[in-house]
This record gives C-alpha cells, sequence and structure tokens, in this order.
C-alpha cells in the first residue's frame, strides 16, 4: 500500500485516543522533579516534552521509531545495487512507525520527484542573494520565502477545522521535503559553481539523495551512497535538540511548516549545534597546515590543549545528553574503514580520536568526552570533493527536516497546544527558596 496519508490518517486517530485515554488515568502523575540548576543549565535532563518520532539513549543513542542505526542500515530499503538505506524509508519510518517496503520507498522517491519544481518567485529571489549571505541563511531565507504555497496558511485562513489541520500540514511537509533538495542545490551552485553550470534538473525515476548530489554537479555513484547514509542519520535526534524543539515550538503557535521549519534552521546554524560540522573541518585544517597530516601523538595533544587554553572548545565533540561515542559517528567511522581507508584526513581523524577523549576527560568539566555526528562528517564531505565548509550545515539540515516534518504532521494530528512552559526571575527562585 502505498497510500502513505491514507496509513497516518488510520494511525492518528487510535493514537489520538491512546493519548487522550492515558492522559485521562495517568494525567497527574510526576514524570520527575526539577531542580533549579537543571533552570540554569539549559533545561538540561528536564523531562517536558512529548516526540515521537525518535528516542535518545545516553548510553545507546538514538532510535528511529524503536530502531537503531545498524538496524536501520540492515532493514531499510536500498537503491538498486547500494549497500546504504534510502533516506525515504526512515522517512517512512518516522512517519508511519513501520519499516516500508521496496515499493513504499520508490513511491515517496517519485512522488517528491513530482513535487519538487520551485515556484519562480523563490528562483528569483534565490538567483538574487548575494553570495556572501552564509548557506544556512540562504536556506532560512529560501524556504521562508516558499511559505507563500503554504496549504496550510489557506486552509487555517478559510476557517478549516481543528481536525482537518494535519491533513494540509502534510502537504505542505511533502511539498517541502520534496523541494530541499532542489533548494539546497541551487544554494551550492550559487555560492560556489559558475552561473552557467548547467545545473540539471530532478530525474524522477531516482531517488532523492541521487538527485541532490546530481543537481550539485557531482556523478560518483560512491557519494551517492555517502549522501543516502548522510541524509539517513541526521535526519532525527529526539525533539529537545536546539533544530527539533525550535520547529515543534514554532509549529505549536500553527505558523506554516515553511517557516516553522526555516525557523528551526536557523538553530541548527549554531556552531554548538549544527555548525559544528563546518567548524571541525576548520579546526582539522588549521592542525594539518600546522603540524602536517601525520603529526605524532605528542604534538596532537599539544594542538588540543592550545585549542581549550585559548577559550575554545574541540568542534566535534561532547554531548548535552550523549554519554558514548555517537553511533551517527561509529557508522560515517565504518564508510570511511570500507571507501577510504588511505585517506590521510581520515587517518587524522582517527588519531584525533585517540587523543581527544581522554584530554577532555582530564579536563574535568565535560560530561561526554567522546565524538558526536560533527566530528566525522566533512572529512567524507571532503574526500568525494565537496570541500566548502560552509555549506555542509545545509545537508545537514536537508535531513533534519525528515525527523522534524514527521513530527510536525503528528503534532497537528493529535492536536498539540501552543507550546508555554513558566519561566520565573532569579528574584523569584531566591524568594521561593530562600536563597541570597
Ligand atoms: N571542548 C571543550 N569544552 C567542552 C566541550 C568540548 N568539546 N564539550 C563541553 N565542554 C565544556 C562546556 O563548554 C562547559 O564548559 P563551561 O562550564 O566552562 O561553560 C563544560 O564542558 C560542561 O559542558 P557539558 O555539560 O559537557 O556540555 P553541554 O551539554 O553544555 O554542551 C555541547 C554540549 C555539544 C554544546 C558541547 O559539548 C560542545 O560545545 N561541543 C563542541 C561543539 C559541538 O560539537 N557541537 C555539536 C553537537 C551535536 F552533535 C549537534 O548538535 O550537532
Amino acid at each position: 500500500n502505498t497510500d502513505l496519508k491514507g496509513i497516518i490518517a488510520q494511525k492518528i486517530p487510535k493514537h489520538a485516543a491512546l493519548i487522550k485515554q492515558f492522559r485521562k488515568d495517568k494525567g497527574k502523575s510526576k514524570i520527575m522533579d526539577v531542580e533549579l540548576g537543571q533552570m540554569y543549565n539549559g533545561m538540561r535532563g528536564i523531562r517536558s516534552m512529548v516526540y515521537e518520532t525518535s528516542l535518545l539513549d545516553p548510553n545507546e543513542g538514538i532510535r528511529f521509531r524503536g530502531l537503531t542505526i545498524p538496524d536501520c542500515q540492515k532493514r531499510l530499503p536500498k537503491a538498486p545495487g547500494g549497500k546504504e538505506p534510502l533516506p525515504e524509508g526512515i522517512f517512512w519510518l518516522m512517519l508511519t512507525g513501520d519499516v516500508p517496503t521496496q515499493e513504499q520507498v520508490n513511491w515517496l522517491s517519485k512522488e517528491w520527484a513530482k513535487r519538487a519544481k520551485l515556484p519562480s518567485h523563490v528562483v528569483k529571489s534565490m538567483d538574487t542573494m548575494s553570495k556572501t549571505v552564509h548557506p544556512m541563511a540562504q536556506l532560512s531565507a529560501a524556504v521562508t520565502i516558499l511559505s507563500a504555497e503554504s496549504k496550510f496558511q489557506k486552509a487555517y485562513a478559510s476557517g478549516v477545522k481543528k481536525t482537518v489541520y494535519w491533513e494540509y500540514v502534510y502537504e505542505d511537509c511533502m511539498d517541502l521535503l520534496a523541494k530541499l533538495p532542489v533548494i539546497a542545490a541551487k544554494i551550492y551552485n550559487h555560492s560556489f559553481r559558475s552561473e552557467d553550470c548547467g545545473c540539471v534538473e530532478i530525474d524522477p525515476s531516482k531517488d532523492w539523495s541521487y538527485n541532490l548530489m546530481t543537481m550539485m554537479g557531482y556523478s560518483d555513484p560512491q557519494f551517492a551512497e555517502l549522501m543516502r547514509l548522510y541524509l539517513t542519520i541526521h535526519c532525527d535526534h529526539e525533539g529537545g535538540n536546539a533544530s527539533a524543539h525550535t520547529i515543534h515550538l514554532v509549529g505549536s503557535t500553527l505558523s506554516d511548516p515553511f517557516i516553522s521549519f526555516a525557523a528551526g534552521m536557523n538553530a541548527l546554524a549554531g556552531p554548538l549545534h549544527g555548525l559544528a560540522n563546518q567548524e571541525v573541518l576548520v579546526w582539522i585544517n588549521r592542525l594539518r597546515e600546522k603540524l602536517g597530516d601525520d603529526p605524532d601523538e605528542k604534538r596532537l595533544k599539544d594542538f588540543v590543549w592550545k585549542t581549550l587554553k585559548s577559550g575554545q572548545v574541540v568542534p566535534g565533540y561532547g554531548h548535552a545528553v550523549l554519554r558514548i561515542t555517537d553511533p551517527r559517528y561509529t557508522c560515517q567511522r565504518e564508510f570511511a574503514e570500507k571507501h577510504l581507508p588511505d585517506d590521510p584526513v581520515f587517518k587524522l581523524v582517527s588519531a584525533i580520536y585517540k587523543v581527544v577523549p581522554p584530554i577532555l576527560k582530564e579536563l574535568g568539566k565535560v560530561a561526554n568526552p567522546w565524538p558526536n555526528v560533527d566530528a566525522h562528517s566533512g572529512v567524507l564531505l571532503q574526500y568525494y570533493g565537496l570541500t566548502q565548509m560552509s555549506y555542509y550545515t545545509v545537508l545537514f539540515g536537508v535531513s533534519r527536516a525528515m525527523g522534524t516534518l514527521a513530527q510536525l504532521v503528528w503534532s497537528r494530528g493529535i492536536g498539540f497546544p501552543i507550546e508555554r512552559p513558566k519561566s520565573l526571575t532569579t528574584e523569584a527562585l531566591m524568594k521561593q527558596l530562600g536563597g541570597k
């Protein structure tokens, strides 16, 4: 059955009824106590939102609707002759909760290809944007402008019932997902390639990742495989991270999916979040300039300490929730071991993996000394010729759309209200706790 909208139309009322009963039975139950320290520490660890598409375990990593990354690599459909999962499959999984068949995934590739064309006003705005605008700002601007096409916005203005909001949100999310590779490729071509690069069109017989790659001017089938893996593993990381949470929050005001997603991209563009993949390669290149490709351990350690002593973070290491090496790092490392074992930058990334965690442990204050997803993605992209580091986070954003937009459909389907946690002043807190 490839009727994706019909499948979720059946599932949403069942899940909404389950939640209704659950709230009736357990609505007053306590989940946890909140400590003052958590309020001042970026709300770290406070269990305060419901997000259905994925769940992060500090000691295991991410699960998408219950499946780990190795599970997804094994069970999700592949491109002909390919070994990596098609991102279309993980979107289907997150949206429906079911592992899709090859037929369902092929349908999704075709459906997105069908919806991919950009309106001419968006093309015009993108073409006239200054090339000095960071690719992430271009992404945010292009998607914001695309909101002129929102079906949800029009339906809301015409007064449709709350129970059918999700149907229009679904249409907008599908349109946005379909158009994102075209937007992303246009940003790449506009920023880094000559005006007459002969940018190709979507090929409806090919998958989402392959189309993105070819529209950016790449053709190596192994790079298409990397793209499929990359776009699969960056898709979601439960709901509390800055980009997902922003999209969830803005969506809860009934802003349309385009402007909700654009808001999340502005969060992803921060160096402590998605921009870290750019920062990692900038840092590695600086290291290579100073120490060459094969520095001994002592010089490598000195370089890391110098970074820390100058007050900077080691990009790509640490995490607010994870307490292990990120499985998204591990699967990229496995890809590199298979396809580029002799690449000097990959060898350097491996050497860094040996020296950084003990140093961060020694520092004493870092909760997680292990690498996160961003520590490995840049080295893979640059191996295939994608050396423009300021572009990397755009690919992260294209992928992050899948989890966050799948959740947006569910949030409107379930009828989550506008999000509005309570804040307090320090004065009010002192009054309550008796501090001075
Ligand atoms: N290098 C140096 N110091 C680090 C560090 C790192 N990689 N990671 C954490 N620390 C420091 C923090 O800066 C903080 O110092 P402070 O008390 O002087 O302000 C202290 O250790 C405690 O922070 P901690 O609780 O471990 O981490 P947070 O939850 O506050 O922050 C991030 C998590 C990811 C922001 C932090 O580890 C970091 O800055 N890492 C480098 C940037 C990065 O890789 N970001 C990408 C994360 C992620 F995968 C993604 O969103 O894409």
